[in-house]
C-alpha cells in the first residue's frame, strides 16, 4: 500500500454530522465596523438554527472602533458572539488557524468582515454541506451565477490563469481555489500540519485537503470591494500561493497530516 492509500484510509469518513446547531463560525477583523456589524447580524438573522458560535478574532493592532463593534455585538449576542485575541500566529491564515482548537462545533465556517465574503451566501453553502456528499464548501466567485464585481482586470486574468493551472494540477473541477470564505468539516481542519500564517493559508487550506481525498463542492458568491478599511494582501503573499501549490501537490501525503494526537498548530 502507498503511504498516499495507507493515510486516505484513515480518512475520519463516518457520516457527516447534521448542520443544525453544528455551525462554528471565525470571523477575522482588524479595522472593519459597520462591515463587521453586517456580516455578524446577516448571518445570525439568516442562520438561525445552524449558527451556533461566532469567534471574531483580532490581531493587537485590531482599531479601537472595530474593538467597540466588537464589544457591543458580544453585548447583543450572549452566548454566540465571543471574540479572540491573537496571540501566537501573526496574519490573517494564523488567526483562522489559532481559531481551529478553540471552536468546538462540528462544521467550521471561515469568513471576512469587510463584505468582500458575502455573508448572504451562508444559507446556500449550508444547504450544500447538508446534502452530505461534501467535506468543505468553498466560496466561488467565478462559477456561472457568481461575480467578481469591480475586481481590477489585470488581477482577474492573473486569477483565472492560477485557477485553472492548479485546477488542472490537482485534477480537479474548481473555479476558485483561494478565496478564504468556506465551509468545513472540523475534522478537515484538524487533519493537517498547517504552516501558512497569511493569506496564503486560505489556498493551503484547500489543496492538503485535496490531497487527503476531501471533496469540495463549490456554490457561486458576489465579490463587492470593500468599502471600509484596507486590504492586508502583500505581493509577497502571491508568491506564496505558488509555492503552497506546488509543494504541496507533490509531497507525500505522509508528510502533510498534523501527528497523530497532537495539537493544531
Ligand atoms: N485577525 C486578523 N484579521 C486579519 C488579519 N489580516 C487581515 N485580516 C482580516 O481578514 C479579512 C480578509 O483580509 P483582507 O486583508 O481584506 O484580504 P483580501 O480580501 O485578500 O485583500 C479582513 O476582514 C481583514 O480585516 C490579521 O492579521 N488578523
Ligand atoms: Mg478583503
Amino acid at each position: 500500500m502507498s503511504a498516499d492509500t495507507a493515510a486516505t484510509a484513515i480518512r475520519p469518513d463516518a457520516g457527516a454530522p447534521p448542520l443544525t446547531g453544528n455551525v462554528g463560525v471565525v470571523v477575522t477583523a482588524v479595522d472593519e465596523t459597520w462591515s463587521l456589524r453586517e456580516t455578524v447580524d446577516t448571518l445570525l438573522a439568516e442562520n438561525p438554527d445552524t449558527i451556533s458560535d461566532i469567534l471574531i478574532v483580532l490581531p493587537a493592532h485590531a482599531t479601537p472602533a472595530c474593538r467597540a463593534v466588537v464589544d457591543a455585538l458580544e453585548t447583543a449576542w450572549p452566548g454566540i458572539v465571543r471574540h479572540h485575541e491573537q496571540a501566537r500566529l501573526p496574519g490573517v491564515g494564523g488567526a483562522v488557524r489559532e481559531c481551529i482548537r478553540l471552536m468546538p462545533s462540528p462544521w467550521f465556517l471561515m469568513i471576512a468582515s469587510d463584505l468582500e465574503t458575502d455573508p448572504r451566501t451562508v444559507t446556500a453553502m449550508i444547504a450544500r454541506a447538508g446534502r452530505g456528499d461534501a467535506d468543505v464548501v468553498t466560496a466561488s466567485r467565478r462559477l456561472v451565477g457568481a461575480s467578481l464585481g469591480d475586481y481590477h482586470w489585470f488581477k482577474g486574468i492573473c486569477n483565472r490563469l492560477f485557477q485553472r493551472t492548479f485546477s488542472v494540477l490537482y485534477s480537479q473541477p474548481l473555479t476558485d481555489m483561494t478565496f478564504g470564505f468556506r465551509l468545513y468539516r472540523a475534522t478537515e481542519l484538524r487533519r493537517y500540519d498547517w504552516g501558512e500564517t497569511g493569506h496564503a493559508f486560505f489556498f493551503e487550506a484547500l489543496v492538503k485537503p485535496l490531497r487527503g481525498g476531501a471533496r469540495v463542492a463549490e456554490v457561486p458568491t458576489v465579490w463587492r470591494r470593500r468599502r471600509e478599511g484596507a486590504s492586508h494582501m502583500s505581493l509577497c503573499e502571491y508568491l506564496r500561493y505558488f509555492k503552497t501549490g506546488l509543494l504541496t501537490r507533490w509531497r507525500p501525503l505522509r508528510a502533510l497530516l498534523a501527528a497523530p494526537g497532537g495539537t493544531v498548530r
